[in-house]
């Protein structure tokens, strides 16, 4: 029989931990949107507006005596040459092992990967392990989707994009996710300019 660890002194506190670039706010107004849309179109269930996101590095649980650490590891980054640069959504995409239906990026800037690859390397040295996985810049926008096979309507099976989703990335931020009056949400941290 398992014993529920009952000792607060001894459990360890975590943080569910990532960061990311959020969309300003015309942007936010379009991919949410196309969240709805997916919503119908995929029969899943669509990220709300205040929720999307595209993430740069995740991390999961990391303790809150760590937090000060991690910020102080993402001030390092700034001297790292990053700069500001605008991110375009470009097409909607679906994975299906995953059920996940995203905006996607035709061409990756060079100036995210930047970011990424700094970001990283300031976490390592300060010992945070994080994925590892090749990064694919990814903005969820439904999830538990079953999208449709191509057809006459959808040559992707998925809505189409008239116009690219453009926004200025001024900053990116440390979020912390959690629960909060029976929702899923986030809160930021911590935030760090681009310019
Ligand atoms: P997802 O939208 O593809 O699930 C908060 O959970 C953010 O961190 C989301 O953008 C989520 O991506 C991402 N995330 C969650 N688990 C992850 C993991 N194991 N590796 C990379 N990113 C992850």
């Amino acid at each position: 029989m398992q014993v529920a660890e009952t000792n607060t002194a001894v459990r360890e506190e975590t943080a569910r931990v990532f960061f990311a670039i959020w969309p300003d706010a015309a942007a936010q107004r379009r991919l949410a949107e196309l969240a709805e849309r997916l919503e119908t179109v995929c029969d899943g269930r669509k990220v709300r507006a205040e929720n999307i996101h595209l993430t740069l590095v995740f991390l999961g649980e990391v303790s809150v005596d760590r937090l000060d650490a991690l910020c102080q590891a993402a001030n390092e980054v700034q001297g790292a040459g990053v700069r500001a640069f605008d991110f375009a959504v470009e097409e909607i995409r679906y994975w299906k092992h995953n059920r996940i239906a995203y905006a996607g990026t035709v061409k990756v800037s060079q100036e995210l990967l930047d970011l990424v690859s700094a970001l990283q390397s300031a976490l390592s040295a300060a010992g945070f392990s994080f994925d590892r996985q090749a990064y694919v810049p990814h903005i969820t926008l439904a999830r538990k989707a079953k999208c449709p096979a191509p057809s006459i309507e959808f040559r992707t099976g998925l809505p189409e994009l008239a116009q690219p989703v453009v926004w200025p990335v001024r900053e990116w931020v440390l979020v912390k996710s959690g629960q909060a009056n029976g929702r899923s949400g986030y809160t930021p941290i911590g935030r760090w300019p681009l310019v």
